[in-house]
Parts: C-alpha cells; structure tokens; sequence
C-alpha cells in the first residue's frame, strides 16, 4: 500500500474525482479513503511518481 495525504480531499465528489482518476490509469488498483484524516492508500502496480502526477492532475497534490 502506498498512502498519501492529499490536504484538498474534503468530500464525497473529491472520493468520487480520485476514484475514476486511479481507475482509469490502473484499473486492477484497490483503493482505500480516509476522508476524516484526508488520507488515500493506494495498493497498484503503478510507482508513487505516478500515482503522485494523476494525483497533481487531478487538482489534489499530495502532501506527503
Ligand atoms: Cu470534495
């Protein structure tokens, strides 16, 4: 599992955004959101550069 804190998860359409965005650049991903602590945990085939630039994309970069 690779985790990120994205600090502009904030609600139910950022879950949404952040689900289709990881689907779409790996679609065997397992993802896990912890809205509250805006934490996302990723389980994917993809490096953490990758995950973290659609992450960028998408308008949530991560913090750590
Ligand atoms: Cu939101």
């Amino acid at each position: 599992m690779i985790r990120f804190t994205l600090p502009d998860m904030s609600c139910g359409h950022c879950v949404g955004v952040l689900n289709q965005t990881l689907i779409e650049l790996d679609p065997d991903c397992e993802l896990e959101f912890d809205l509250l602590n805006h934490v996302i945990s990723v389980e994917s085939r993809c490096t953490r550069e990758q995950l973290t630039e659609a992450l960028t994309e998408a308008g949530y970069p991560p913090a750590s």
